[in-house]
């Protein structure tokens, strides 16, 4: 018999993926560089269904049915390479390697064109989201690659894929080369946005509502009954309300401050800042963590004056929690916002045609911002596939002219009590600039054209312009 699918790189990822594979009753082929790890999960998890260990790479290659699939799990980076460089002169054309690890879209891009070129191999740059368990159970699958793979590959995928609330595989083909993984990659930075998000949330009812961790777990329970439904709101419940056994005091409270990054949240800001998309919340939540692991620098600021407010009072309390709900769903949207928007301009970029609909679907289920508010933005791309933003979705709309009020108190307060809200501050930041008539952009263009004639232009003429500041102050055209 021979093997449906292959994985190589038997780590935690590598290792669920093709037990997920075997338990969805396909045959598959394993193997690791280092063999042990190979006959460890046979014995471990043989009974689950059909593997196939192989010690050397011709083994491997030589178990899997024509077309080959073979699935990298290893190591991002080089690790990748090596692993592609050992395996591509043992394929044959139309053969495929569908790398799941989270390559960096540019290497997914190079890898794609090399392989294709030199050796006629279909290479498959896919996103996975889930961690350990959605590999296992069933994660959120954002392959690339060239469309004809999917032929063959989808179905599987679609297999062993989490299922979203009606059913539907969160899986598609997100566009050719390296789409997959950059669809990955933002989803990374969103969840970046989205985490740092309820941390402010939470470090606003501790410390202007004066609640415990324990009160506040009781809160993010209620708003996930509500339109904040969603995994880390969830998990962020469980975490709070958490007791260390060791000291009796509130996990959050015995964790050391000092949020530690991968680079996916990092890498969506770099691209942004490359296509000239504004991610500022994005950014925000990966400067945050950088500031908290600052820990010297922190220290040394600890004598800074803050601001001498006190605590709301009891009643007032509620009230607070309920603007905090509404600050919080609405720098929501606008962090998706920002992320939707990244993916269309690569998607222009690279000629990717990314269906954003299409995209926010895949992530109802298995993946970490896994949200009820995810079909929500799938039903505005729905009806409108051409949506310049989210933002210009009647019910976004809607809902945020609705929190607004609610959100700007919530920052007043933060702002009165010190409390640090990059996140909140930078979505509104960028609400208030999206909806302004006049930027001081126009200033910006004035400074620019008197200290380098960088020109400008005119809202009532067409063309370039500059202005003899250093003469008699007319105008040029230029
Ligand atoms: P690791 O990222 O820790 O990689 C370990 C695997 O890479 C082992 O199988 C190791 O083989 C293999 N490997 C290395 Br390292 N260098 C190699 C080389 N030069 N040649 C061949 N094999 C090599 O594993 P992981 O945490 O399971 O993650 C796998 C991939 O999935 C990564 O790209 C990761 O970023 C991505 N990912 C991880 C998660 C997650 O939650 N952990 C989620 C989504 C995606 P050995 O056993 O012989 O050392």
């Amino acid at each position: 018999t021979s093997a449906q699918i292959g994985v190589t790189g038997l780590a935690v990822m590598g290792r669920n993926l093709a037990r997920n594979f075997a338990r969805n009753g396909y045959t598959v082929a394993v193997h690791n560089r280092t063999s042990s790890r190979t006959k460890a999960l046979v014995e471990e998890f043989g009974h689950e269904g059909d593997f196939i260990g192989t010690e050397t790479a011709e083994e491997f290659v030589a178990a899997l049915e024509r077309p080959r699939r073979l699935v990298i799990m290893v190591k991002a980076g080089e690790p990748t390479d090596a692993v592609i460089q050992e395996f591509a002169p043992l394929l044959e054309p139309g053969d495929m390697i569908i790398d799941g690890g989270n390559a960096h879209f540019a290497d997914t891009r190079r890898r794609e064109r090399e392989l294709r070129e030199r050796h006629g191999i279909h290479f498959v740059g896919m996103g996975v989201s889930g961690g350990e368990e959605g590999a296992l159970h069933g994660p959120s699958i954002m392959p690339g690659g060239p469309r004809e793979s999917y032929d063959s590959l989808g179905p599987m995928l679609e297999k062993i894929s989490a299922k979203a609330a009606d059913g539907a595989p969160c899986v598609t083909h997100v566009g050719p080369d390296g789409a997959g993984h950059f669809v990955k990659m933002v989803h990374n930075g969103i969840e970046y946005a989205d985490m740092q998000l309820i941390g402010e949330a939470y470090q606003l009812l501790r410390d202007v509502a004066g609640y415990s961790p324990a009160e506040i777990a009781e809160i993010f329970r209620t708003w996930n009954t509500g339109r904040l439904d969603s995994y880390l709101i969830e998990i962020t419940a469980e975490v709070l309300s958490h007791v260390d056994a060791a000291t009796g005091k509130p996990f959050v409270d015995v964790v050391v401050d000092q949020a530690e990054q991968k680079g996916t949240g990092r890498w969506t800001v770099q691209i942004a800042l490359d296509l000239g998309v504004p991610v500022s919340g994005i950014a925000e939540a990966v400067f945050a963590r950088s500031l908290s692991g600052h820990a010297k620098l922190r220290e040394a600021s600890q004598g800074l004056a803050g601001p001498k407010a006190a605590p709301l009072g009891k009643e007032e309390a509620a009230a607070f929690a309920d603007r905090v709900e509404q600050a919080l769903y609405a720098s929501k949207i606008v962090s998706y916002t920002q992320g939707f928007h990244e993916i269309a301009a690569g998607s222009e970029e690279y000629g990717w045609d990314i269906d954003l609909g299409a995209v926010s679907s895949i992530w109802r289920g298995g993946c970490i911002i896994r949200a009820a508010f995810l079909d929500r933005i799938r039903a505005a791309y729905d009806a409108r596939a051409d949506l310049p933003s989210l933002l210009s979705d009647e019910t976004f709309a809607r809902e945020i002219a609705d929190a607004q009020d609610d959100w700007r108190e919530v920052l007043i307060a933060a702002t009165r009590q010190g409390v640090p809200t990059p996140g909140f501050a930078a979505a509104l930041a960028y609400y208030d600039a999206l909806r302004a008539s006049r930027l001081p952009a126009a200033l910006t263009q004035g400074q620019r054209d008197f200290f380098g004639a960088h020109t400008y232009r005119r809202v009532d003429r067409e063309g370039a312009f500059h202005t003899l500041w250093g003469g008699d102050r007319s105008e040029v055209s230029a």
